[in-house]
């Protein structure tokens, strides 16, 4: 423990002396910070323009217990460090930390709880944060409960108790892709009790399109897993804020946990945020021109995708964000299971495969695939129907995404009618 307070100490003062450095810079874009926010080649011997990957366990200390920046890989070491740095910077956030998985930073903040506390979590989630807060959180004496925060957000209040310490916003959901007023429910989770911390799982939308901070939320949690490292090559998480109390007791978790991402995985990630922006740029494009062009199509019943008009909360998707990643989910007409399951096995440049936000487009079914594990109920409550088709549109070439769409949709409805 006391070792931990001296690197704590010694990363907040290397923080400082960052933070002034950049003050100093003029206000950069994102492109900008990502490619240069903890990437100073002054920070590494022989000036290296790329960061340097630095694969050591452990360091050695100027004599015993002074350890000189790091001392063990789990507390910290230069790789993660720059990688930390740079992720801060894109969600415009104090301090990130990272963590072995999007689930890894998740679980890493449910040590912030204890028995008896109360969780309000938005109804459409990622199922294996669900499957995390009804079946280990509430083993643990941690009670959660499941609301729609998309309709009517100031309803948000009825379901805060005197023991709720965290409010759990997914926007937009995965795999609905409904939005939540973030604003909104901060102000009136605050002023209901100022202590209760509002987290925004940002990692469909990516610091490039949404900041939740800005709009008032405590915590960002990212699945790096997706679009932020958009190469489908490792597996990691984050958790961004702009308060030093949590970033300390955070800090403190991640280390005494240990759910930390190596830092070769750090490295690639690093690499991974280079080309965030123009790659959601090009998802953004692709997806919306796709979204349009099954809005039309007699097969489909019905498209959902925020930067459509069409969206219930086209308006809210305006004022919170910029725009939208390459994700769109649509109802197949009729409802079956084995169409949709025929539609994914013809398409031949779509993957079957969980995830998503890498350069290949992906597709999946939720209600058997990412979501089997939302109770039936609830999930029929929810609309993840049979006939509901999750997409992640790739960089691929979207003339000929629509090509193998148009194929695959009419070889899944003509077998139906010749059966
Ligand atoms: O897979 P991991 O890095 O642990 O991230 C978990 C996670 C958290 N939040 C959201 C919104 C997510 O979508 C995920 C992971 N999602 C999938 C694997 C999926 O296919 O939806």
């Amino acid at each position: 423990m006391e070792r931990y307070v001296s690197s704590t100490f010694q990363r907040d003062d290397k923080n400082e002396e960052m933070k002034r450095n950049h003050e100093q810079m003029p206000r950069t874009g994102i492109e900008t910070d990502a490619i240069h926010v903890g990437q100073e080649p002054e920070r590494w011997p022989g000036h290296a323009v790329i960061p340097p990957i630095s694969m050591a366990t452990t360091f050695k200390q100027l004599e015993p217990g002074k350890p000189l920046l790091y001392e063990y890989s789990r507390c910290g070491n230069p790789t993660r460090q720059c990688l930390e740095e740079c992720l801060a910077s894109l969600e415009k956030a104090k301090y990130a930390l990272t963590f072995s998985s999007g689930l890894g930073a998740t679980t890493t903040l449910m040590f912030m709880l204890k028995s008896g506390d109360h969780i309000v979590s938005i109804d459409d989630v990622y199922g294996g944060t669900g499957r995390l807060f009804r079946r280990c959180m509430a083993q643990m004496g941690v009670e959660s409960s499941f609301v729609d925060m998309s309709m009517d957000p100031s309803s948000i209040v009825n379901h805060l108790k005197p023991t709720t310490r965290l409010v759990w916003i997914e926007t937009p959901t995965n795999p609905l892709l409904k939005l939540a007023d973030i604003e909104l429910i901060s102000t009136l989770v605050h002023k209901y009790d100022p202590k209760i911390m509002v987290l925004v799982d940002n990692t469909f939308a990516t610091s490039y399109y949404q900041r939740p901070l800005e709009l008032g939320a405590d915590l960002v949690l990212h699945s790096l897993t997706k679009y932020m490292n958009g190469h489908s090559d490792v597996v990691m998480g984050s958790l961004m804020m702009n308060s030093e109390e949590l970033y300390k007791q955070l800090g403190f978790l991640q280390y005494a946990i240990g759910a930390v991402p190596s830092p070769f995985d750090c490295y690639l990630v690093n690499r991974g945020l280079k080309t965030l922006a123009v790659r959601m740029r090009q998802h953004m494009t692709s997806a919306l021109l796709i979204a349009k062009y099954l809005e039309q199509h007699k097969y489909i019943e019905r498209v959902i995708y925020p930067g459509l008009e069409c969206h219930p909360q086209y308006e809210l998707y305006k004022k919170q964000m910029s725009g939208f990643s390459g994700m769109i989910s649509v109802y197949l007409k009729g409802d079956d299971v084995e169409k949709s399951k025929r539609f994914l096995k013809h398409l031949k440049l779509f993957t079957t495969a969980e995830s998503l936000g890498g350069y290949e487009s992906l597709i999946e079914l939720p209600a058997i695939m990412t979501h089997a594990s939302v109770p039936e109920e609830h999930r029929r409550q929810l609309g993840i129907t049979d006939g509901l088709i999750r997409m992640s549109i790739g960089l691929e070439d979207v003339q000929d995404l629509l090509d193998d769409i148009e194929v695959s949709l009419q070889y899944a409805f003509l077998n139906t009618i010749e059966k």
